[in-house]
């Protein structure tokens, strides 16, 4: 039997290399072909009824619907939005990715861009463009500045105690009542105002749900003090984009940094590009990558052998 490797991305060689490392014998077939650098081992599906794992992002709608004895779905990203999406999705275990790599990543991808703004990097860059030398008269401090994590999961909770240690004011919002040490927690609507009310610097770390598509709106965005900021590294549908550059240009909100967006790549004449107040970047907050992911999905493997329960699986009545 054979796992199928289903990405986009060009890291199939890494992925062949590790998972033929921890399990000697494993076929893995590469689809699509293509790949550059991929020459030693069979392109494509092959034969579809050889193949019992698939291991993925964003395959084509259809592709696994298509493997007769599939048994378990390895999704290569922490959201499965997208996989949930495919109507013809096999109803079989789904296991989201839960590793250290992607977990250390996000947490500093987030404490990069809360102490850009925290410290005011973009109005220095600013102004340094402009060959302009002022200084502040008032610094804040980071225990001065509250920070709110909308997602307290793997990615959130973790992000929130980095912050925290950083000496941040930081709060979480999810959707059952957590403990954090030294994090101030919130849960489920009617937590909502409370959190936003008291957040300087906003920071979305949601799965994409169709209770949290468009979370980010103008309703949202009026609870929050006035110049707050944005931070969203979840999902492009969780914003509103209109309603964010409405808020920028009113003043509510200071400034956004966005990393995911309703259209990706992000089109060249979208506005958020070349706004004064929005910095971008292109889905790169964290990334999966073989060397720190690969025990995850050899752990799952092994337990499906043994009869044993997987971990980090995906909940679909909640769609995450
Ligand atoms: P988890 O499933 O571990 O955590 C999700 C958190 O969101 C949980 O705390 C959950 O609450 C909370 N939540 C879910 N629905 C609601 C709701 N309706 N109301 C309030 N809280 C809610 O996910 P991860 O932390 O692993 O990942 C989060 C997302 O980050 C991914 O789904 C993905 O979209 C995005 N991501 C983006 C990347 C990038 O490069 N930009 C990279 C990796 C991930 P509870 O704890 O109560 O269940
Ligand atoms: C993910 C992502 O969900 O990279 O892992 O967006």
């Amino acid at each position: 039997m054979a796992l199928l490797f289903v990405s986009a991305h060009d890291h199939a060689p890494d992925w062949v290399a590790e998972l033929t490392a921890q399990l000697p014998g494993i076929e893995v077939r590469v689809w699509p072909s293509g790949h550059r650098d991929v020459r030693v081992w069979p392109e494509g599906l092959g034969d579809p009824a050889e193949i019992d794992t698939a291991l993925v992002w964003k395959p084509p709608a259809g592709l696994l619907a298509s493997l007769p004895n599939l048994k378990v779905i390895f999704s290569l990203g922490a959201g499965v939005d997208a996989l949930l999406a495919d109507p013809t999705l096999p109803g079989l275990p789904l296991v989201r990715m839960v590793e250290p790599g992607l977990t250390e990543g996000m947490t500093e991808y987030v404490c990069l861009h809360v102490l850009r703004w925290h410290r005011d990097a973009p109005l220095f860059e600013a102004r340094q463009r402009a060959g302009v030398w002022r200084q502040l008269t008032h610094q804040h401090l980071a225990r001065e500045r509250r920070v709110g994590i909308l997602g307290l999961g793997a990615l959130g909770g973790d992000a929130a105690l980095a912050l925290k240690a950083l000496r941040f004011d930081v709060a979480g919002w999810s959707r059952s009542p957590k403990h954090l040490e030294g994090i101030a927690t919130y849960h489920g609507a009617e937590g909502l105002g409370p959190f936003l009310a008291r957040t300087d610097i906003l920071v979305c770390l949601l799965p994409l749900t169709p209770e949290t598509e468009d979370i980010l709106d103008a309703g949202l965005f009026a609870q929050l003090p006035r110049g707050a900021v944005v931070i969203n590294a979840a999902r492009g549908r969780h914003l509103v984009e209109e309603d964010l550059l409405a808020a920028l240009d009113s003043g509510q909100l200071a400034g956004a940094t966005l990393d995911v967006f309703r259209t990706e790549p992000l089109p060249a004449s979208h506005p958020f590009w070349s706004h004064p107040k929005v910095t971008v970047t292109p889905h790169v907050a964290a990334i999966t990558q073989a060397r720190t992911a690969v025990e995850q999905v050899v752990d799952g493997l092994k337990r499906l052998a043994a009869g044993r329960p997987l971990v980090n699986l995906v909940d679909r009545a909640r769609g995450y």
